[in-house]
């Protein structure tokens, strides 16, 4: 039996309605620290306790190329004496915050691919962080939309994405499902430690929608063919969260700051560089591709020095430079480090312009560490 060319024929993006640019984020930071100071001051001039350091906007924008994040509630966050959002909670016959975002995305995609909830068979959630154990968000978000088939949550933190459209290429290529919906609702809001001055500015909130179908049955006036996925994984506790459901039975303190986003940042920069590079080319070789040959890369968002190595590594290009920037767009200025969605971010604003027969490839690297490849080629279309 022949096996089915599969395509991406729509993307959504849902984005907050809040930013919080890097002298917002600065000046509430600092305003806590001074608050922590004051009332630990007694324990800091005995030398018991280290002072808090302020933060800086040249720092924030030097090392990691972030200028502003959206974020879905703001007030709480730059509130120095709470520091993280403030989110009503909803009753449990209420559509939940994960799953309304992740709507809005998945009706824009749709309708960029031309469908209706009613052609879609497969919904995957898929996330760095899901608001509850169960009953799994896709479930809620199939229900919303007016889905058949199924749905299921998938956590590879900020791999999901690629990850995700990986099961639903082979899902397709199987013949199990025809369409698939793959969401990825990230609110890093809820679980990034805004009281570190390490990590406080690095992510946003944000969700992405993308359509993955049959190309017999697809109708979009733009279509990617997905030419190969490829998904590594390496064990690594330098991005880490120790939350989840053990934690009432450690007796471990919930709001701990284990509890929250951690990570070796240096680290993982360093570790997660090289295995980015030699995977994407290790990829390509596969189908007998050269780097040279990829009209764009959209990479995963999380520090603008990291992708210009990769990029470097690649091609040799020079990713400030012109031909850098449209050879690797970045988006995390904006939007900051959305986990799993930033590749799709990348993709979604900056893939109009290629012409048919161009190849890119989606690349998605963070905790795990995890990375996952998608090798697009935008089809000719009569
Ligand atoms: N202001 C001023 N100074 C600061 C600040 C600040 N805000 N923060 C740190 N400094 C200081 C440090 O204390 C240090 O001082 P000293 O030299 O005296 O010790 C100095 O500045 C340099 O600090 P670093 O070495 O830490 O700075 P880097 O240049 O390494 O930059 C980065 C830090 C930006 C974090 C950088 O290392 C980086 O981006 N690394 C890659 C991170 C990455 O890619 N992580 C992937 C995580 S995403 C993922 O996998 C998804 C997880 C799930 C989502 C979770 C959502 C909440």
């Amino acid at each position: 039996m022949r096996q089915p060319t599969v395509v991406i024929s729509g993307t959504g993006l849902y984005q907050p309605p809040h930013i919080i640019t890097n002298a917002e984020l600065v000046e509430a930071f600092n305003a806590y620290a001074d608050l922590q100071n004051a009332h630990h001051a007694t324990a800091i001039a005995a030398g018991e306790r280290a002072p808090m350091t302020h933060s800086s906007v040249e720092f924030i924008e030097k090392a990691s190329g972030i200028k502003q994040r959206y974020v879905i509630e703001k007030d709480g966050v730059l509130d120095p004496t709470r520091m993280y959002p403030r989110f009503r909670q909803r009753p449990d016959g209420e559509l939940s915050v994960m799953a309304e975002i992740a709507v809005d995305a998945a009706r824009k995609a749709l309708a960029a691919a031309g469908k209706t909830p009613a052609d879609v068979d497969a919904v995957y959630c898929a996330s760095a962080n899901m608001q509850r154990a169960y009953p799994a968000m896709a479930v809620e978000i199939q229900q919303a939309l007016g889905a058949g088939g199924y749905g299921f949550d998938m956590n590879v933190a900020c791999s999901s994405a690629t990850f995700a459209i990986e099961q639903a290429v082979n899902a397709v290529r199987a013949g199990s499902a025809n369409c698939v919906l793959v969401v990825n609702p990230e609110i890093t809001s809820a679980h990034l430690e805004w009281r570190d001055r390490d990590c406080h500015f690095i992510f946003g909130d944000v969700c992405t929608a993308v359509v993955i179908e049959n190309a017999d049955t697809a109708t979009a006036t733009e279509q990617w063919e997905i030419v190969g996925t490829k998904l590594a994984t390496q064990f690594s506790n330098n991005i880490r969260n120790n939350f989840g459901f053990m934690n009432r039975a450690e007796d471990s303190d919930p709001l701990a700051r284990d509890k929250t986003f951690m990570q070796e940042g240096r680290k993982v920069f360093k570790e997660v560089v090289p295995m980015a590079a030699a995977h994407i080319e290790a990829h390509l070789a596969t189908f007998k591709y050269q780097p040279a040959d990829v009209r764009r890369f959209w990479l995963h968002q999380a520090n603008l020095g990291m992708n210009q190595f990769i990029i470097k590594k690649l091609v040799g290009a020079d990713l400030s430079g012109t031909v850098g920037a449209d050879l690797a767009p970045l988006i995390l200025d904006e939007y900051a480090n959305t986990a799993s969605a930033g590749s799709i971010i990348a993709f979604h604003a900056h893939k109009a312009d290629l012409k048919a027969g161009d190849l890119g490839v989606i690349c998605s690297f963070g905790a795990g560490y995890s990375v996952g490849s998608v090798i697009v080629k935008k089809l000719t279309l009569p």
